[in-house]
């Protein structure tokens, strides 16, 4: 026999520090003793952050992976444990996060008999992961843990999930079986089609009103450095969905900002005019297109995404490239491209950009929440890594703060997670130490998952919470007055607790800001503080976000386009 005998258990360490894991976020149960107990014998080079509640432990792991580009892992127990991550797991399947988790399962005698905190993982599992797994032999393990690595981290990120039962964690085997592995099955495509590009390049050349989308995918690809030379060097205009913002400078003179529902005018107008729409790892979601009709009527569509599952799900395509967008970009940069002059083409977006900027209220108190954001962008430098939960503060986090830098912007697009953005700031932190983290959040949203405020005490991580505090379900209030004759339904939140009290019975500072003398001086210093804060700043109930794409209608029509 070769080999030391060890507990499955031990096994799975051993395959987590050959995977080079630095934190594991989690929280322990019966199904998953075996390993908390390895954990805790073996001198383990990671570290196990525990949360307070699983869905603070996923979350935590999306930020970080968002943040470092490296897989975030988890550990949670059997049963509920597992379901409690339910939410976190979807929400990285939507936005392409690359996570494996590890749950508890029951002994593999017991499993399908309705034992104590059996849940079938696996049947809850399939369709919000990339893969899963269930160990059935603990030969396979080894294995299994490097290839769920591999899977979560290529092609289109996404969740790995490794049900573990019992028995496998708990008994005793062998310490050296193989690890290598052969997916002929999962191959993804990472070279752009010559011809492809090819033909991309010729259309680019006779186009007259080129426009380009740039995704979340670029930002995975690690492709901001060339999205920016290509654009540079064709002069053409970029534009970007929600999760895309920081892959292009927001304050280059290039950039359109956002589109979308509440994007901005000259963008959504761009792909409304435009004759070429170069969509660079974006899915062009609903939120993004409105209107199938009505989404870059006049365009030819090319679209570089690594799934070949995008191409033509939404939009119908005529130049699809699947690859790596930062391959398809060097290969674009490397083509024969003759522009047109399209001279004419960015004076109008540049007029548009002028005559239609992003606009709002002033008010003295409460305060006006987008110039609260425009403040946090100010005295941050831009530099901070923003996480935000949703609703109309993250729409008005990705409006007013100009991201300069790619990886600095988490917040939850396609499942939309309210409770998303503080545990998304605690990985965050912890996967980035040295930056400023700010957490800007709902008063409805907070109040989800700020339980973890004892993880931010206890590790003493310097996470500055910013509650945008409409005392309303703000974005649903929203909803309401413009589309439901301002019957405001379950919206209203006029029962909110003292924020400030419940930050320090977590031993945390609280702040409370209710005028707008006051902001820049609380900003400045809670920044400079070295500790976690919790600034509960009183913004107007009544503010909407604007501009708007009402539900069903067109890119271009567009209400609250000025004041
Ligand atoms: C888990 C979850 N439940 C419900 C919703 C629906 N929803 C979207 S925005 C919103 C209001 C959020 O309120 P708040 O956190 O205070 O943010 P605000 O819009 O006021 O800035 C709700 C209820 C959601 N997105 N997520
Ligand atoms: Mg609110």
């Amino acid at each position: 026999m070769k080999g030391k005998l060890i507990t499955g258990a031990d096994l799975l360490i051993k395959t987590l520090v050959d995977a080079n894991v630095d934190t594991i976020f989690g929280y322990p149960g019966g199904a998953v003793l075996p390993i908390y107990d390895a954990l805790y014998r073996n001198d383990t080079p990671f570290e196990h952050v525990l949360s307070r509640h699983e869905q603070g432990s996923i979350h935590a792991a999306e930020g970080y992976a968002r943040v470092t580009g490296k897989p975030g892992v988890v550990l949670a127990t059997s049963g509920p444990g597992a379901t409690n991550l339910i939410t976190g797991i979807t929400d990285a399947m939507m936005d392409s996060l690359p996570l494996v988790i590890f749950t508890g399962q029951v002994a593999k005698n017991v499993i399908g008999t309705d034992a104590f905190q059996e849940a079938d993982v696996m049947g809850i599992t399939t369709p919000i992961t990339k893969y899963n797994y269930q160990v059935s032999d603990v030969s396979d393990l080894p294995r299994i843990v490097k290839e769920a690595f591999h899977i979560a981290t290529t092609g289109r990120p996404g969740p790995v999930v490794i049900d573990i039962p019992k028995n496998i964690s708990a008994n005793i085997t062998l310490n050296d079986f193989e690890d290598d592995f052969y997916l002929p099955g999962y191959q993804p495509t990472i070279n752009p089609n010559p011809l492809q590009i090819v033909k991309l390049a010729e259309a680019l050349s006779r186009a007259k009103r080129p426009l380009l989308l740039a995704g979340a995918g670029t930002l995975f690809a690690d492709a901001s450095k060339e999205l920016k030379q290509f654009a540079e060097k064709y002069k053409l205009p970029v534009t970007t969905t929600l999760l895309g913002l920081g892959t292009f400078p927001g304050t280059n003179e290039l950039s359109l900002g956002m589109a979308g529902m509440h994007g901005t005018y000259a963008a959504n107008m761009a792909i409304y005019e435009c004759d070429l729409l170069i969509n660079i790892g974006a899915r062009f979601d609903d939120r993004l297109t409105g209107k199938i009709v009505d989404f870059a009527p006049n365009a030819k569509v090319a679209h570089i995404d690594i799934d070949p599952a995008e191409i033509g799900k939404n939009i119908k395509t005529d130049i699809p490239v699947v690859a790596d967008a930062k391959k398809a970009l060097i290969a674009l940069l490397d083509s024969k491209i003759e522009m047109q002059n399209n001279f004419e083409w960015f004076e109008k977006l540049t007029k548009n950009k002028q005559d239609y900027p992003l606009w709002y209220e002033r008010t003295d108190a409460p305060i006006s929440p987008q110039w609260l954001i425009e403040q946090i962008y100010n005295i941050s430098n831009g530099e901070a890594i923003v996480t935000t939960d949703v609703g109309q503060h993250q729409m008005w986090a990705a409006q007013f703060y100009k991201f300069d830098k790619p990886n600095n912007w988490v917040t939850s697009g396609g499942l939309g997670t309210m409770g998303f953005g503080f545990p998304a700031a605690v990985g965050a932190q912890l996967g980035r130490p040295n930056d400023l983290v700010v957490s800007i959040v709902g008063d409805g949203g907070f109040q989800m998952t700020l339980q973890e405020l004892s993880v931010i005490k206890q590790r003493n991580l310097p996470v500055k919470v910013i509650i945008v505090n409409n005392e309303a379900l703000g974005m649903v209030r929203q909803w309401q007055e413009s589309f439901y004759e301002e019957r405001y339904s379950e919206s209203l939140l006029s029962e909110n607790p003292d924020f400030v009290k419940l930050a320090e019975s977590y031993g945390v500072r609280g702040v409370k800001v209710d005028q707008e003398a006051d902001v820049i001086p609380t900003l400045q210093e809670i920044f400079a503080y070295d500790g976690p804060v919790v600034a509960d700043f009183r913004v107007v109930r009544q503010t909407c976000v604007y501009p708007m794409i009402a539900p069903g209608k067109g890119i271009h029509e567009m209400v609250g386009v000025t004041k």
